[in-house]
């Protein structure tokens, strides 16, 4: 036994424990570190901190996500095997069959930390793991296979990640009572829309347009008018980084293409949507020259024919003027070549935009469950994750408020569930501090004197106000709030300097400086602008150009830009504040389901397999808050299991349990225990479940039953040898 317990001892020493709960040194950070450095120099890229996974990107293919794999952690308790996603999918299924209740995996990390990667696999596994039918197969197929069409038109390469969700992503897998995948739907947010006409150097547009571009057959390129060159196309070269080596455009062509027909897109669909993706790069490639008078002229009308199946002096007229309603008539006003440039740029962002969600409604539409039995529902939740450039700017400002509002909920339900379950169990114990976001996200969103608001305000002012007089009223209103810094207190609050136009945010993940140039444009959208160069935002509205998109003969772009839309009368909300409704929406759709965690942790900025860098890792775990959250389940009890989880498997270590307990469950585990010899205060009897306060209680059981079912293997061999 002795010989066993030192053979397990080393082995933990060279790969680690799989389960933080178990850490000696459980309040060191250092020791955190260390426990997952040596576990992922080990391939190990999968650590549990009770029942949340926490997950290291290996940034290299390890063979351990295959068939096999999944039958191994198909049906088996959650800590008989090494941690791993398909643990955590599978226990959720069973959870969810067994309590027949709704549930979500809320998968998060920084920008390149693995989200997406982790989300797919669990989504494999269910395709793999669920009954299957003809008809569940059919469900199972579309499910998969939404997945690379929306990161064709979703994703992009950015500095962090080659193929970065440029919008979040929230799925609800339906399951019927027996556990067949019945259906599905996507909720999207905010799409980073400017990427279509505008990408950082290093980065690229959407993956699709260097698809169509690369891998669109002959026949179809022709129709399109399209050359086999991205370079030919100014919306695709901004970035200068058309190529990327980890990307193939063409076979991803081809599974976007298949796909495309596995989830019910007509040719005709197809035809238009390409036709749009099409549009998209000529419309980059229109130029507009002064004319005699200042005016903004079409040097180069050649790929104006096609477009959309809009007359061409219609879309012609409408990129050049817009149309100012007086008394009696309409008079057309000519833009200048800067004004033509953005409702170009303005409508490429408006048709990308609204494309997309056409394309989401449609995978939806294939994925509707038509039986109307009860269900349950799995959902997954990948987001974008916090992000940090050089340069950040309005999209970065929404995409790490959004990230703030996931941490809050973490908070609130990691806090609250444990809480409850103590209760729920009477039992005592001692609340651990936590950091509280909540303060940044008030920062943010609170009503009249969040940034927000005050955003929306100046929206609101057309002709004067600007993003400096934004900037201005940030200061005035929030100058002194800790989390928010302007070159006036930077010295002060965070000692770097900041630029005129810049403000900084102490985020819970770190501080970012957000460039506040753009963000009153970015934030009305909809074919505004805002009134920078002097002129107002509604007399730069482009009704106009709405107009136009009405005339058009591509089916999708019908249904996108319908006749039914208000033009000019009514405001729409603008972005930001549609964003946070659908934050609060999302906040409900999680807050009534059961949760589950993945944090997901990026060992490197350079994208290498075998690169652990220290501090990033430890600023990561900082601040996706795991120390706390390991302090949490320590605080109280390690370590609980329901009585006859915890029975079943330690019966075997006393002879009055073993093979079968006569009575209740819990007096089975009292009299276990007590043979066992636990004293009084490493445990506490709850209502349904033993709590275990330290670890090495656990541990200790759980070596004599190893050395146990040894010993039985070996009597049972030997008994058998002579047949
Ligand atoms: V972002 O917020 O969308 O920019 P994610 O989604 O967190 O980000 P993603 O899942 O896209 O990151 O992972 C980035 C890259 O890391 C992938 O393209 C893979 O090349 C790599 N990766 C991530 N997880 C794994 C894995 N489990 N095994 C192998 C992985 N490679
Ligand atoms: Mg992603």
């Amino acid at each position: 036994m002795l010989r066993n317990m030192e053979a397990s001892l080393t082995a933990r020493d060279r790969v680690g424990i799989q389960d933080f709960v178990l850490l000696d040194a459980y309040m060191s950070e250092s020791a955190f570190l260390d426990n997952l450095r040596k576990r992922f120099h080990e391939n190990l890229i999968y650590t549990y901190i009770g029942t949340l996974l926490v997950s290291v990107n290996p940034y290299k293919e390890l063979n351990i996500y295959n068939k096999k794999q999944m039958d191994t952690y198909m049906g088996v308790n959650f800590f008989e095997l090494p941690p791993h996603i398909y643990a955590l999918a599978d226990n959720v299924f069973r959870t969810m069959l067994s309590e027949f209740n709704n549930h979500f995996i809320l998968i998060s990390g920084e920008s390149g930390a693995g989200k997406t990667e982790a989300s797919k696999k669990i989504l494999q596994f269910y395709a793999v793991s669920c009954p299957s039918t003809k008809l569940l197969n059919n469900v199972r197929d579309r499910l998969l296979l939404s997945n690379p069409v929306l990161e064709a038109f979703g994703n992009a390469k950015t500095l962090k990640n080659d193929n970065s969700s440029r919008f979040g992503k929230y799925m609800d897998i339906q399951f019927d009572h027996q556990g067949g995948a019945v259906g599905g739907h996507i909720l999207s947010y905010l799409l980073e829309k400017s990427r279509v006409v505008h990408q950082n150097h290093g980065e690229r547009n959407f993956h699709i347009f260097y698809q169509l571009v690369e891998g669109g057959e002959e026949e179809l390129l022709r129709w399109l008018g399209l050359e086999r060159n991205c370079q030919n196309y100014s919306y695709l070269v901004q970035g200068d980084c058309a190529k990327v080596s980890s990307i193939n455009d063409k076979s991803d062509w081809r599974t976007v293409r298949g796909a495309l027909s596995v989830i019910h897109f007509s040719e005709s669909d197809i035809e238009d949507l390409f036709g749009i993706i099409a549009s998209v790069l000529h419309l980059g490639n229109i130029k507009f020259e002064a004319d005699v008078r200042g005016y903004a002229s079409l040097n180069n009308d050649q790929e104006m024919h096609w477009l959309l199946g809009i007359p061409t002096q219609v879309l012609k007229q409408g990129l050049t003027h817009r149309k100012i309603e007086a008394k009696t008539e309409e008079v057309l006003s000519p833009f200048s070549v800067d004004h033509a440039v953005y409702a170009r740029d303005a409508l490429a962002k408006a048709i990308y935009g609204r494309t997309f969600n056409w394309l989401v409604n449609k995978i939806n539409e294939s994925l509707v469950n038509t039986d109307f039995s009860r269900k349950t529902v799995i959902g997954l939740l990948d987001i974008y994750g916090f992000e940090v450039f050089y340069v950040n700017s309005f999209e970065q400002f929404c995409i790490n408020y959004c990230n703030e509002k996931l941490q809050q909920l973490f908070i609130q339900l990691t806090l609250k569930s444990e809480q409850e379950e103590y209760e729920m169990e009477g039992i005592e114990w001692e609340p651990v501090p936590f950091f509280n976001n909540k303060i940044i996200c008030d920062l943010v969103e609170e009503k009249h004197r969040g940034m927000i608001s005050l955003l929306d305000e100046e929206c609101l002012r057309p002709g004067e106000a600007t993003d400096l007089t934004f900037l201005e009223k940030l200061e005035e209103t929030i100058g002194g709030h800790p989390h928010f810094v302007t070159h006036k207190l930077a010295d002060i609050k965070t000692r770097k300097t900041l630029d005129r136009g810049d403000f900084r945010l102490l985020h819970y993940a770190g501080e970012v400086t957000y460039c506040v140039v753009g963000f009153l444009d970015k934030n009305n959208d909809l074919l505004y602008r805002n009134g920078k160069e002097v002129i107002s935002h509604t007399c730069l509205r482009l009704p106009t150009l709405l107009k136009v998109m009405r005339q058009s003969k591509n089916a999708i772009i019908k249904h996108c830009f319908p006749s039914s839309e208000p033009d000019s009368k009514k405001r729409p909300e603008t972005v930001v504040t549609q964003f946070k409704s659908s934050l609060v929406g999302l906040t409900e759709i999680l807050m009534s389901k059961e949760p589950w965690y993945v944090r997901c942790i990026k060992p490197n900025d350079a994208k290498q397999p075998g690169r652990f860098d220290d501090v990033l890792v430890r600023h990561q775990v900082k601040y996706l808050g795991l120390m706390e959250h390991l302090r949490v389940r320590r605080a109280g009890f390690a370590y609980r299991r329901k009585y006859e989880i915890f029975l079943q498997r330690y019966k075997a270590l006393c002879p009055d349990t073993w093979p079968h307990w006569k009575g209740t469950a819990a007096e089975g585990v009292r009299c276990l225990i007590q043979h066992l010899g636990y004293k009084p205060d490493e445990y506490k009897m709850g209502r349904t479940k033993i709590f275990i306060r330290h670890p090495r209680t656990l541990f200790a059981t759980e070596d004599t039953f190893q050395v146990c079912k040894h010993r039985l293997a070996t009597r049972i061999q030997a008994k058998y040898k002579g047949y």
